[in-house]
């Protein structure tokens, strides 16, 4: 049966909300169509993408390369499983292991798999590495995380609505503030079963907390000296997003492989997704070096999609246009471009209290109350305007355009924004 047409974003609306489980509240655009920093709706209006599927399409919407990868492999070999090789994954394993400096990659599909891999692997690693009695292997984790919607992972989550009534939960984490290193030298101390500490480098659903500069290398150095692996997830905030090819690149100003870099604190566990297909595809990935990957043998995890060909030319591609095109150092600039031109705004308004971010993840802090309904008012005016972006825990605005964006559609999109929020000037 051919799709029937849809005419009017009205009926598309109504489809979902008849046929489809209540669980979103999107914003009423229905998209049709998306090409670099912009898509159109059914209606055929015009509008800068300002969440990139949070933060998925970091290289663009349709990017052709991209495209042209997907549609290659898709119509040669789909998926074999892991019964079988491929002749595909190898290729990419090796090039993204080098690409990000780790000795091993094991493929997954959405997010929160790949935290669920690494939370596996870090348990597995404290029972036959560390010498914790099994079944006591404990992880720590930050308050306000994100990290991805199943049992296990919403299991350590305080955010009540992602949580109520979803138990029982998974025992074994430990909840420490964010930011807080002493909290979490206490955490390890009074618990030798600790196998890893589970972190955002940047609170990305939080409100886009950005912790204190030294937190990154001084948490690694912590969790080194007692032997916890440090586990970083940087689904929302690697892969040029915010700066550096990952987040935990801090400052550093190197091309892309940041490794090089004094500021590049290296993950015992990096986990990825998002961006890793451009958003083009569901493709996650945990990197680890041997000493850890090497607890996994065969039989122990894995999934039917994980791997298959199609992720991996869509990954090599899209990792590939990260470098080419330099999105990583456009992403710096025009990071730094944006925050100087909302600040200017901000001096003079009384709407917005603040912005912060890192690279091309920003968010403002609107000066009402978060119970009230101004930041989805101003997103839904945003919307008129011709800009797409969501409100996120009440009264913060994300900003996160695709890295593919140039300073005049950047300055472009800072009047939509600054003559948007005029409107709601008290
Ligand atoms: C939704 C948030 C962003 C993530 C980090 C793991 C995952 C995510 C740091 C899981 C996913 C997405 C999920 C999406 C909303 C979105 C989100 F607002 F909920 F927090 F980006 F900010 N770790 N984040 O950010 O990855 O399994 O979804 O592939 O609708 O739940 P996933």
């Amino acid at each position: 049966m051919p799709l029937p047409k849809i005419n009017s974003s009205e009926e598309a609306i109504k489809l979902e909300d008849q046929h489809g489980a209540h669980n979103y509240h999107p914003l009423p655009a229905v998209l049709s169509r998306g090409e670099g920093v912009h898509v159109w709706d059914v209606e055929g209006n015009k509008y800068y993408d300002f969440l990139s599927a949070y933060s998925a399409v970091n290289q663009g919407h349709c990017h052709p390369k991209i495209v042209g990868a997907m549609h290659e492999q898709a119509s040669k070999l789909a998926l074999t499983s892991r019964a079988f090789h491929n002749d595909v994954l190898g290729a990419y394993e090796k090039y993204a292991t080098d690409y990000f400096g780790f000795d091993k990659l094991l493929p997954m599909n959405t997010g929160a798999e790949a935290v669920e891999t690494a939370i596996k692997i870090a348990r597995k690693w404290a029972y036959e590495r560390k010498g914790v009695k099994e079944t006591e292997a404990e992880i720590i984790v930050c308050e306000n995380n994100f990290h991805g919607r199943t049992t296990t992972v919403i299991s350590f989550s305080n955010d009540e609505d992602a949580r109520r009534n979803f138990g029982p939960y998974t025992p074994g984490f430990t909840k420490i503030p964010y930011d807080d290193t002493e909290a979490l030298e206490e955490a390890i101390k009074a618990n030798p079963n600790v196998a890893g500490f589970l972190v955002e480098p940047i609170q990305g659903e939080a409100g886009v907390y950005v912790p204190t500069d030294d937190f990154i290398q001084k948490a690694k150095d912590i969790c080194s000296k007692h032997n916890v692996l440090f586990m970083a997830d940087e689904i929302q905030t690697g892969i040029g997003r915010t700066g550096g090819l990952l987040a935990v690149c801090g400052h550093c100003t190197c091309e892309n492989h940041c490794e090089r870099q004094e500021t590049y604190t290296k993950p015992d566990i990096l986990i990825l997704g998002k961006a890793l297909s451009g958003g083009n595809y569901p493709v996650s990935a945990v990197l680890a070096d041997n000493e850890v990957m090497d607890v996994i043998q065969p039989g122990q995890h894995g999934s039917t999609f994980g791997g298959n060909p199609v992720a991996a030319a869509v990954a090599v591609a899209a990792l590939d246009v990260i470098k080419d095109e330099h999105l990583t150092q456009n992403a710096r600039r025009m990071g730094k471009l944006f925050r100087r031109l909302m600040d200017d705004y901000i001096r003079e308004s009384n709407i917005v209290n603040l912005v912060r971010g890192r690279g091309l993840l920003n968010a403002i802090v609107i000066n009402d109350s978060p119970e009230s309904t101004t930041a989805w008012d101003i997103c839904m005016a945003l919307k008129e305007n011709g800009l797409l972006a969501k409100p996120t825990h009440g009264n913060i605005i994300r900003f996160a355009p695709p890295l593919v964006m140039n300073e005049e559609q950047l300055r472009d999109c800072v009047n939509i924004i600054t003559s948007t929020l005029k409107q709601f000037e008290k």
